[in-house]
């Protein structure tokens, strides 16, 4: 995994929400070997069950996990969770992205893999000068999309009032959201994004 990674987030949320020890490597970002050496490919989260049969899909993995025990993801889904999130990942990349490298993290540990980051992120996104510098313009374009997650917030404690498959589609990407210090969240999702977070003992990133 890497830490900033809003699709590993997925499935260390499941395994704390579940309480299942979930045994976590960060890779450094241009450590492919790692990656090509498990699965035959660069990607990320890679989950290997005990057996040592790798999973590449996130949520192939929290299905995996919520299926170990007694399931807990039993709340009714809304497309119009699905659809929010799918609508914010790409508004959310200019403000992120940028971001993530300023945050001491493991997967950033060497220059060689700061550098692999900066270089392929830039390629993505264009530069990281340019996108600090626009931060109110992606934030105004992001704010209707964090009110009308405002208005669809049931609970604190779960997107739609009992934990859902939308509850691990919402909060990794807040967390990832999170890391924008000028980024303030309605009251409702910040609400929601304190209490899963706290509920599943994980801290926030740090905001820059
Ligand atoms: N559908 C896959 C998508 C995995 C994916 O796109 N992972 C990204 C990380 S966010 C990746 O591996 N990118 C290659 C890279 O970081 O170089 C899943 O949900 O697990």
């Amino acid at each position: 995994m890497f830490e900033h990674c809003s699709l590993c987030f997925r499935v260390r949320m499941m395994a704390a929400l579940k309480q299942i020890h979930l045994q976590e490597t960060v890779v450094l970002d241009d450590d492919s070997d790692t990656m090509i050496g498990l699965v035959g490919k660069r990607v990320i989260p890679i989950l290997m069950k005990d057996d040592h049969q790798p999973m590449l899909e996130s949520m192939d993995m929290v299905k995996y996990i919520d299926s170990l025990g007694k399931p807990i993801l039993l709340g009714p889904e809304r497309p119009q969770i699905a659809a929010w999130a799918e609508q914010v990942v790409p508004k959310s990349g200019p403000l992120t992205m940028p971001r993530y490298p300023l945050l001491g993290l493991p997967e950033f540990a060497t220059a060689a893999a700061l550098d692999h980051y900066n270089l392929r992120k830039r390629k993505a996104f264009g530069d990281f000068v340019e996108l600090h510098a626009n931060t109110r313009h992606y934030i105004d374009d992001l704010m209707p999309d964090l009110e009308e997650l405002d208005r669809l917030i049931e609970n604190p404690q779960a997107v739609n009032g009992a934990l859902s498959w939308d509850d691990i589609r919402v909060l990794p990407l807040l967390r990832s959201m999170a890391v924008v210090k000028a980024l303030q969240f309605p009251q409702k999702v910040r609400g929601y994004f304190e209490s899963m977070m706290n509920r599943i003992g994980y801290q926030p990133l740090l905001a820059v």
